[in-house]
């Protein structure tokens, strides 16, 4: 995934003004030719002329760009619809005596990533799942070692039920009707990704997960009886307690798909993912969103400009040639509820994306995938940003400040001794955190994470709250008393 990258739009940058320079180019020498030509009337006339369209040009942009902001804006709603679930810590011995949710941990991964997925497993159980025992299904391409079985199976508390299950057959691997043509074709496609330096782009098995987490999944016979799923990968950190159920939250709430961090993605590895997905909303009479809007670059370009990009299919826009912003959820944290990716709405997308053989052709992420469909197919409402789980996962983190420390419950049994915090921070809604030592509570990410955010945001945090490391519902959150 696109993490190590900042985002650069600037291939479509130099090719629009490239246009414009030429525009102005081509006036500014006809001017000089016709001056330097003498002051004769003809020429005065042409100058005249010249002068018009130029003025025109001119109007014609000023009146086409507020009706171009206006029809992608993203609507401000009523009220902030993302607000965090709780602040500080509940007692979780009194939250894990709720009813559970029909739901399941999720973690695929090799039999070479024991100690990895051991360390994400001790932290889950460590941080949440000793209190509410939420069983963990490890998926697997080929079959579990008895090393894996027996190290995960002591890393969590006896009342965690733990499977391992191997990923059945169709679901991992080139589709089933690829013919052997095709295969050849895909391999040589994905070589042609490595040479080019695209990450991951000329390892089969990555394609073949990102294909497998965009759509197969969710089909799985082993996560039939459940409605939600939390994803895990190994080598994931929580540092923070999480004392409530954000399974039964999001079902009280009627959310579908719960987030931690939201980064750029490399638009090398999706040039045409974008466009694929809008031509599948138009397809199929989708309107544009303020979700769906959230998803663009604000373009300023005139719209011959934007015309020329959408018509060429230039990399990363879609079909009016507006820049998808290469925002996305990181999808080795998600909270989701299954109905929705099982959905005839999410799996006709995913079979449409299959259809173009992007998963090969390209190297098209689960995550971007994830984040596309959910943007086009849900309302903000249901998108909900977990600002108050701490993560960390390579090297980005997110990790909210602590909740003053009358809602920290210190003393309570359920909770325990939890070792040093960080000191509680003015709008801080987590529960006994541990941050790094960092001046900033948010890594890399905060852009993009405002950038998606925004449909649900009431309060949008301007460019220098975000500067000063603003963090996302300090502000007029009244489940936090520290704000009055
Ligand atoms: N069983 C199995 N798991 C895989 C394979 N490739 C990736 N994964 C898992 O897929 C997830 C994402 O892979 P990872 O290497 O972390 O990719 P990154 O996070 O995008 O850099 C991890 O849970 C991996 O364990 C594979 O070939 N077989
Ligand atoms: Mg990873």
């Amino acid at each position: 995934m696109g993490y190590y990258h900042a985002y650069s739009q600037h291939g479509t940058l130099s090719l629009a003004f490239d246009l414009l320079a030429r525009v102005g180019q081509i006036l500014m020498l006809q001017f000089r030719r016709l001056r330097l030509s003498g002051p004769n009337g003809r020429n005065r006339r042409r100058i005249k002329l010249l002068l018009k369209i130029a003025i025109l040009l001119f109007v014609l942009y000023l009146i086409d760009l507020p009706i171009h902001l206006y029809r992608t804006r993203v609507v401000r709603p009523d009220q902030d619809l993302d607000q965090p679930f709780a602040s500080g810590c509940l007692d979780p011995s009194v939250m894990a005596a709720q009813p559970r949710e029909n739901a399941t941990f999720v973690m695929l991964a090799r039999n070479s990533e024991t100690e990895d997925a051991r360390s994400t497993v001790f932290d889950i159980e460590w941080q949440f799942n000793r209190w509410f025992h939420y069983p963990i299904l490890f998926l697997n391409d080929v079959p579990w070692t008895e090393e894996f079985k027996d190290a995960l199976s002591r890393a969590v508390s006896n009342e965690t039920e733990v499977r391992f299950e191997v990923i059945e057959k169709g679901k991992w691997g080139f589709p089933e009707e690829m013919n052997e043509e095709k295969k050849t074709k895909a391999k040589l496609q994905m070589k042609k990704q490595g040479e080019k330096g695209i990450v991951y782009g000329d390892m089969e098995s990555y394609h073949h997960m990102c294909r497998f987490y965009s759509g197969e999944f969710y089909n799985l016979e082993a996560l039939r009886p459940y409605k939600w799923y939390w994803r895990l990968e190994p080598s994931v950190r929580y540092s923070c307690a999480l004392t409530y159920d954000p399974f039964a939250e999001m079902a009280k709430r009627d959310k579908v798909y719960g987030w931690t961090i939201a980064l750029w993605e490399m638009g090398e590895t999706c040039p045409s993912l974008f466009k694929t997905t809008d031509d599948y909303r138009i397809e199929k009479g989708i309107p544009r969103t303020p979700a769906w809007n959230a998803l663009y670059q604000v373009m300023w370009y005139p719209a011959p400009v934007r015309w020329f990009l959408g018509f060429f299919g230039v990399s990363e826009h879609d079909n009016s040639g507006i820049k998808w912003n290469m925002c996305h959820y990181w999808s080795n944290f998600e909270i989701a509820n299954l109905d929705f990716f099982r959905s005839d709405k999410y799996q006709d997308y995913y079979r449409y994306l299959e259809s173009k053989s992007g998963f090969y052709s390209e190297r098209w992420g689960d995550a971007p995938v994830h984040t596309l469909a959910v943007h086009m197919l849900l309302p903000p409402e249901k998108i909900h940003h977990f600002s108050d789980i701490g993560y960390e996962h390579d090297k980005l983190w997110q990790c909210p400040g602590n909740a003053p420390m009358d809602q920290q419950l210190l003393g309570n049994k359920a909770l325990g001794d939890t070792g040093k915090m960080t000191a509680p921070s003015e709008g801080g809604t987590g529960c006994r955190c541990k941050c790094q030592e960092n001046k900033r509570r948010r890594n890399i990410n905060s852009e993009c994470t405002s950038e998606l955010t925004r449909p649900a945001a009431h309060h949008r945090p301007s460019w220098w709250q975000r500067h000063n490391g603003y963090y996302h519902y300090a502000v007029n959150n009244p489940n936090n008393p520290s704000q009055g």
